[in-house]
């Protein structure tokens, strides 16, 4: 067989469903081979698109997210969601065409160093020199991508290869990489060790990740909580492992996080976070965090324990397995000599909780939250939320009350504007019985709002509700802020930005206005019967609107504006 035949051969053996794409000269004759494959293909219309749509159904299926593109510039369109996918330690293998092996570094059409380029955002990749290899190299890309700590593989397929004539051998056991070995039981001595901090801590704290869902540790998680009565507080790519509705719950911490989740990081003497990495947007200014901190950290990277804070019990492991034995343990203290009690630690954080809630501000203008909290009821609460980057996705993040994992799909790491209409299309494939919103602002569904076609074409049922400021509103706000309300290149324009309704409808889907408070439940509720086709809703919000808390860039946990 060719080449071209071997890579999707190899694909359908790794169980490859759908493949999120755009082809070209150099992918051309594995385009013609995925022609006649039971693979589905869905042809976006821009390769960033691909990318986010393979990174938005891995993040919701928790399987491998596929993109593929042609070489030079399909491959460096793929490049911002490899690294949105690679930040927020998502599992994909992107497949780029490459120029024939002969003329590679000769500047030939559309020719472009992708292995060099995407070197820094993956968790590795591979130029294909060898037709013998592909097989091979195809069950490693997946390895890596889906084992250890997430991330994106990229795979650069030249033309030649694809046409070569091959012996397709696929080896029927899983392959074995010396060098690669992610830990993934914990130290059992260490998680003794942390049992014992746990029960004699006084204002616990668990600090939970993205790493919680990507292992589907969330069970053990609440087990834990619960079992010592520990309060909890998520970081945005952990929306849904803990189920925010319940009464540990603090929510989202950091800059833009509950003020009771701030205060309580400031005042804990127990850190245990578990799949967290301790990113700037969660620490604040890094001498003043937690100072009262003594912090367990379990994370699957190694390289991720220290990086930031100092800590003191490092724990080296996959989450679910580390928490699933640290779970008995403690259990079996508790049931020996009892728990500590805790009462006075949750007075004070209900305490917080009272005096610092999350509100949606009263008044009849049309504001964001008012909107991001109808669509929390009008859901119950269990619609997959995808958001873009800026204001929304704060508003998003603080007043949509999350309970299951995999539910809240946002670009953490990155912040990858344009994220949110793509990746909804590759989450509502991946769970097509799943009901999709996303979340996003008017300059960030700009950014990809050609996928509008995509959407419509294949029958996406997805609502997109644009929270329409006029502005770069995140932005905006930084610009108020911190410098002067000077408010450089960040005014969308109201009447000279497109008309989204209209743009709804020339793509052949449904676009609804909505300027009121009262049309807000009524715009909803249709969009949500659409089932066959996205509906767009313009929601012509308030224009200065402000995220609060906010913990200004480099200040302190407990310094919050607005908190
Ligand atoms: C690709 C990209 N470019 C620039 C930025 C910087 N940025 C962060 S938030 C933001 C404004 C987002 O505006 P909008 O999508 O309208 O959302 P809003 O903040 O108004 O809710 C910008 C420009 C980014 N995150 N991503």
């Amino acid at each position: 067989m060719t080449g071209a035949q071997a890579l999707i051969r190899s694909l359908e053996k790794e169980g490859v469903e759908v493949i999120f794409g755009y082809p070209g000269g150099a992918i051309m004759p594995v385009y013609d081979v995925l022609f006649d494959s039971r693979i589905r293909h869905i042809l976006t219309r821009h390769e960033q698109g691909a990318a986010h749509a393979a990174d938005g159904y891995a993040r919701s299926t928790g399987k491998v997210g596929v993109c593929i593109s042609t070489s030079g510039p399909g491959a460096t369109n793929l490049v911002t969601g490899i690294a949105t996918a690679n930040m927020d330690s998502v599992p994909m293998v992107a497949i780029t065409g490459q120029v024939a092996s002969h003329v590679i570094g000769t500047d030939a059409f559309q020719e472009a160093d992708t292995t060099g380029i995407t070197l820094p955002v993956v968790k590795h990749n591979y130029l294909v020199t060898h037709p013998a290899d592909i097989a091979h190299i195809v069950q490693e890309a997946f390895l890596i991508a889906s084992t250890g700590r997430p991330g994106a593989v990229v795979i650069d397929f030249p033309s030649d290869i694809a046409r070569a004539q091959v012996d397709f051998k696929h080896a029927e056991k899983r392959v074995s990489l010396p060098g690669y070995k992610p830990t993934t039981k914990g130290h059992s001595r260490q998680i003794k060790e942390a049992a014992g901090l746990l029960l004699a801590a006084k204002r616990p704290v668990i600090y939970a990740g993205g790493g919680v869902i990507t292992s589907g540790a969330s069970e053990e998680l609440r087990r834990l909580a619960r079992l010592l009565e520990i309060p909890v507080t998520t970081t945005l790519m952990a929306k849904g492992a803990y189920p925010e509705t319940d009464r540990l719950s603090l929510g989202m911490l950091g800059m833009h996080g509950t003020s009771y989740a701030n205060f309580v990081m400031m005042e804990t003497d127990l850190i245990i976070a578990v799949g967290a990495r301790f990113d700037d947007r969660i620490t604040g200014k890094l001498d003043s965090f937690a100072p009262r901190a003594r912090v367990i950290h379990i994370d699957i990277d190694p390289a991720e324990i220290g990086k930031n804070v100092p800590v003191t019990l490092p724990i080296v492991g996959d989450a679910k397995s580390v928490l699933k034995e640290l779970v008995e343990l403690v259990r079996q203290k508790v049931e020996t000599s009892g728990k500590r009690d805790l009462t006075a630690w949750h007075r004070r954080i209900m305490a917080w909780k009272k005096e610092y809630p999350l509100t949606v501000p009263p008044g009849d203008v049309l504001r964001p939250q008012f909107v991001v909290n109808e669509i929390y009821r009008l859901t119950k609460g269990k619609a997959t939320v995808v958001t873009d980057v800026g204001q929304h996705q704060m508003w998003a993040a603080q007043l949509y009350k999350c309970k299951t994992p995999r539910q809240f799909l946002s670009s953490g790491g990155l912040g990858t504007m344009g994220f949110g209409l793509p990746a909804s299309i590759g989450a509502k494939i991946g769970c097509p019985d799943a009901q999709v919103v996303n979340i996003t602002g008017d300059g960030s569904f700009q950014m990809n709002s050609q996928e509008m076609a995509t959407a419509v074409l294949n029958k996406v049922a997805v609502t997109i509700a644009v929270i329409d400021n006029g502005y770069l509103g995140m932005v905006r706000q930084w610009q108020e802020l911190f410098f002067n309300k000077r408010y450089a290149s960040t005014n969308l324009r109201r009447g000279e930005s497109p008309d989204f309704v209209k743009l709804a409808e020339a793509y052949g889907a449904k676009g609804i206005r909505v300027t009121r408070q009262d049309e807000v439940e009524p715009a909803l509720k249709e969009s949500f019967k659409e089932k066959k086709a996205p509906v767009l809703i313009d929601f012509v919000v308030e224009q200065e609107e402000n995220v609060f808390p906010m913990v200004a860039p480099g200040a302190s946990l407990d310094d919050m504006i607005g908190g």
